[in-house]
């Protein structure tokens, strides 16, 4: 092996989330800024992290010879390469990585002024990318490829800026078995759940409730990744390895979440989980006990033709559909439905309809998603293919990401009856009828004391206004409101979810005796 280069003094690694809003406070932690901070060899110092959704980049903390590391999404892209070239104009080693640079990692060298682009996951690679810097020597892509669970570093929270933050992000599975057409997760982080276990997550849930977190997004793409149904045809097939794995995977969720409910009362968790998760109301009330009051469910569609066009028809429609949500509710998880306007099949009165579904099943909080095609999606694949040779101010739509947010068409996909402003305004409608104060409040009878329906309200709005910013409205008196408001009921927003401290909190003791969690639950 190499020896590893001295790394010169005074060299220092950043890390920057792009933004092009700042709001100084922000709902949920870029999980990515605290692990790459901990997959930084201690030879280079802590990095300096800049989360620009709290504060914008000053450019004069980055000198010649420093190592800039800028995670993107699409969303984020266009910025991460405004950041690049800033950092290279000034001297600095420009690395990307994250979902969008995946992707697109010549982008990102061309228009980003990236010296080197980190593919897949980052915590092992990024030590060799850090040292090339050293030698001078980077290469232009590194292959982080999807590790194993056990190689995922536990994020570094000591470096997080205090009372910024309202939920920190703890990732438990990787990876997803489905196969939506409109989302990257299952081609990019793999099919084959890479779940973490429950030690890691325990100790990481530790370390952030001394620091006075209590509310912990468990940043998973879908923390029920075993199904019934799964077990049920490996069963048929009489398939005993697959049994045995899959059996595995269902048992370390009931330990993690056995481990959750130990951890003190006032902790609450948030996750993404599939609606098949209703039909196992054993592992309803497991979440239930472990605190998880919340899940985000992709109802996507409420006619099954619509989840036809996404390959989701393991999704329910009509009445069973509000049943299956109506569960999540009976079992203590509380709902935060999203739903999908524009797709193929849908029709003007398909808005009222979902309104009509999101208010009958009961779900808590919604979020209303006009059909975008996201790079690395079976959607994307077949609109770039099929689409006409449109631009924007010489930018062809199928990069519309490169396009100012400004002037960027806000729907890509033609629709066969509705044109894009009918959508843009009927989607609208539903945000706003969905979140009136009359209709919030009414909502907020599922909290108990007046305290907390005071904050159900402020979170609601808050929720609400973050996502007016994120492009549904074109008019931009209504923006700059929204994003006046967002600020100002941000900073109460996170006073609310602050706790003290528990600086003396100790593991839960049975997170060193594995073997007997099972049935310390009472579960066969
Ligand atoms: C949790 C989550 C959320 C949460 C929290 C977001 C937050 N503040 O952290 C919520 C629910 C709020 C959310 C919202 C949205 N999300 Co989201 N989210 C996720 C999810 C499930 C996990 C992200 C995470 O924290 N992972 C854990 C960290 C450690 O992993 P990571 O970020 O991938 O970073 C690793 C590597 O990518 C790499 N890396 C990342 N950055 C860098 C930088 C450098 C320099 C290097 C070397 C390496 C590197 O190394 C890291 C460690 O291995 C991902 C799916 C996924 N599997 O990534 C989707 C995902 C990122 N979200 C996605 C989308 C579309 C959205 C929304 C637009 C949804 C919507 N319709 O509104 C919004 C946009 C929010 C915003 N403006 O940022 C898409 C992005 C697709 C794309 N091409 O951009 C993803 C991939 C899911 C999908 N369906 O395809 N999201
Ligand atoms: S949308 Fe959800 S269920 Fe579908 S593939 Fe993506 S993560 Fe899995």
């Amino acid at each position: 092996m190499d020896q590893m280069p001295v790394v010169p003094a005074g060299m220092r690694v950043h890390l920057v989330n792009p933004s092009d809003l700042s709001f100084g406070t922000a709902v949920i932690t870029p999980r990515w800024l605290y692990v790459l901070a901990a997959a930084t060899p201690t030879a280079f110092g802590d990095p300096v992290i800049c989360d620009e959704t709290l504060e914008a980049l000053d450019p004069s903390t980055m000198a010649p010879g420093d190592i800039v590391g800028i995670g993107i999404h699409t969303g984020n892209a266009l910025r991460g390469y405004e950041v690049g070239k800033l950092a290279r104009e000034r001297g600095a080693w420009v690395i990307y990585g994250g979902i969008h640079a995946t992707l697109y990692p010549d982008e990102a060298i061309e228009l980003g002024g990236g010296h080197a682009v980190v593919k897949g996951d980052g915590d092992v690679v990024w030590a060799d990318a850090l040292y090339d810097c050293v030698r001078s020597s980077p290469l232009a892509v590194y292959e982080g490829g999807r590790i194993d669970a056990d190689q995922f570093v536990p994020a570094r929270w000591d470096l997080m800026p205090q009372n910024r933050y309202m939920w920190a992000s703890v990732q438990t599975v990787r990876g997803c078995a489905k196969h939506c057409s409109f989302c990257s997760v299952w081609r990019t982080d793999g099919q084959k759940p890479r779940q973490r276990a429950s030690d890691v997550v325990i100790h990481e849930i530790v370390e952030l409730r001394r620091r006075g977190f209590r509310f912990i997004a468990l940043a998973d793409d879908n923390f029920y990744p075993v199904t019934l149904t799964d077990l049920r045809l490996a069963r048929q097939q009489g398939n005993a390895a697959r049994i045995e794995e899959l059996e595995n995977t269902r048992e370390e969720r009931f330990i993690l979440m056995q481990r959750l409910s130990e951890l003190p009362h006032d902790m609450v968790f948030f996750t993404q989980i599939t609606m098949e998760a209703a039909e196992d109301t054993e592992f309803l009330d497991a979440m239930q006990r472990a605190r998880i009051r919340g899940a985000l469910v992709g109802v996507e569609s409420v006619t099954a033709e619509g989840l036809k066009t996404v390959f989701k028809d393991f999704n329910l429609s009509g009445d069973n559909l509000a049943r299956r949500l109506q569960t999540f509710r009976d079992h203590g998880v509380h709902v935060l439905g999203s739903f999908i306007f524009g797709l193929s099949s849908d029709r003007p009165d398909t808005f009222a309809a979902t309104a009509e579904m999101a208010q009958k099943a009961g779900v808590t909080f919604a979020q209303f998603v006009m059909m975008t095609p996201f790079p690395g999606t079976v959607d994307f694949q077949k609109w770039e293919q099929t689409v006409s040779p449109e631009t924007v101010d010489d930018i062809p739509i199928t990069r519309y990401w490169l396009i100012p947010s400004h002037r960027r068409p806000k729907m890509f996909t033609p629709h066969p009856t509705m044109s894009s402003d009918e959508i843009r305004e009927r989607t609208q409608g539903v945000w706003d009828d969905f979140y009136s104060l009359s209709a919030i409040w009414q909502r907020s009878r599922c909290v108990k004391t007046m305290k907390a329906r005071v904050a159900f309200v402020l979170i609601s709005r808050l929720y609400r206004q973050m996502y007016a910013r994120t492009g549904i409205s074109t008019d931009s008196a209504r923006k700059k409101k929204s994003n006046w408001l967002a600020r100002a009921i941000a900073r109460p927003c996170r006073m609310l979810f602050q706790a003290e401290p528990m600086p003396d909190l100790k593991l839960p003791i049975s997170s060193t005796a594995a073997p007997e969690m099972a049935s310390a639950s009472g579960r066969s």
